[in-house]
């Protein structure tokens, strides 16, 4: 193993930043991209049965410290979208299919058909904060999480990880259900739901109104939340919001994260950041004499130093 090499629920990453779902992962072209630039894995789009346009523009807003983003789950569909995570592949790092649905027969039937087009590993997306119907709104019972987990990973042969939601009271007691459910890893976090109002127009500014706040600004919620996991449940975590420097990184890492997903700082500073935060990364083991990630993981907890 080279120094910064990790494995995740069965996954051999090159090391420890995966390309999070949502940015520069609409096409396969572009996910191959992020792979040569250094990415340890690719996390698709979130993928549904059918096409869907998405919500009317404006979706996307840029904050002080972030994203505000409404996309939508603009997709289209898994038939179509089956060429481009074979061409994703092509970078040689592993392709994880994030998917969502309204049913939990849809989920799973999405996990297994994402894995036949070639992906490694599914994320199921229980979490996203500004659909109707799909995402938060069934990922926020700790019921559906756990009995969704059980007829994905019945359904697949690929290692299953669930995408959480911050906006709920506790975190851990959904990824305990995950947990129950036979997840094999959980990710955290997805978007903080929030809202921006253009005082002129005096209306909100998002064509959903509603929307999902990433970047910087999430940093200290996900980290807490990748933090209360690590102390719920056995499984890995991988931690999400607001990386842009290795230190970022290392602080999910510290939290509990085994590995990390970088996606704002993606359309922010390009795919180039991947490097970027691996030498930090690098950096900080030497000069804290460190010869593997995994010794950091969960540092920062009690006991663990
Ligand atoms: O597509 C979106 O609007 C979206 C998704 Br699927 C998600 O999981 N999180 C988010 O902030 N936006």
């Amino acid at each position: 193993m080279t120094h910064l090499e990790v494995e995740v629920c069965g996954l051999r990453l090159k090391n420890p930043t995966m390309l999070a779902s949502g940015v520069f992962d609409e096409t396969g072209k572009s996910m191959l991209a992020v792979a040569k630039a250094g990415a340890g894995a690719i996390v698709t789009k979130s993928i549904g049965m059918e096409p869907r346009p998405g919500h009317p523009n404006p979706s996307v807003v840029e904050l002080e410290h972030g994203l505000l983003n409404a996309m939508g789950l603009p997709n289209p569909g898994i038939k179509l979208y089956a060429s481009e995570i074979k061409e994703a592949k092509k970078g040689g790092v592993p392709v994880i299919g994030s998917v969502f649905g309204g049913t939990e027969e849809e989920i799973a039937e999405l996990a297994r058909l994402v894995v036949e087009a070639g992906a490694d590993a599914v994320e199921l997306n229980l979490s996203c904060p500004h659909a109707k119907g799909y995402g938060a709104e069934i990922g926020s019972s700790p019921e559906a999480v756990e009995s969704i987990c059980k007829l994905a990973k019945r359904r697949t042969k690929g290692p299953v990880f669930a995408k959480l939601t911050p906006n709920t009271p506790s975190i851990a007691d959904l990824a305990r259900a995950a947990e129950r459910g036979g997840a094999d890893g959980i990710v955290a976090i997805n978007t903080l739901k929030g809202m921006a109002i253009d005082t002129d127009a005096k209306m909100p500014i998002l064509g959903n109104k509603i929307g999902g706040l990433s970047g910087p600004a999430v940093k200290p919620v996900g980290v807490r939340c990748v933090f209360e996991i690590y102390e719920a449940v056995r499984i890995p975590v991988v931690g999400v919001g607001g990386i842009v420097t290795g230190r970022d990184a290392i602080e999910y890492i510290m939290a509990g994260a085994s590995a990390v997903q970088i996606g704002t700082a993606v359309w922010s500073e390009g795919p180039i950041v991947f490097s970027k935060v691996c030498k930090e990364i690098s950096k900080f083991m030497k000069d804290n004499q460190y010869q593997t990630v995994k010794e950091i993981v969960g540092v920062a907890h009690p006991g663990k130093r």
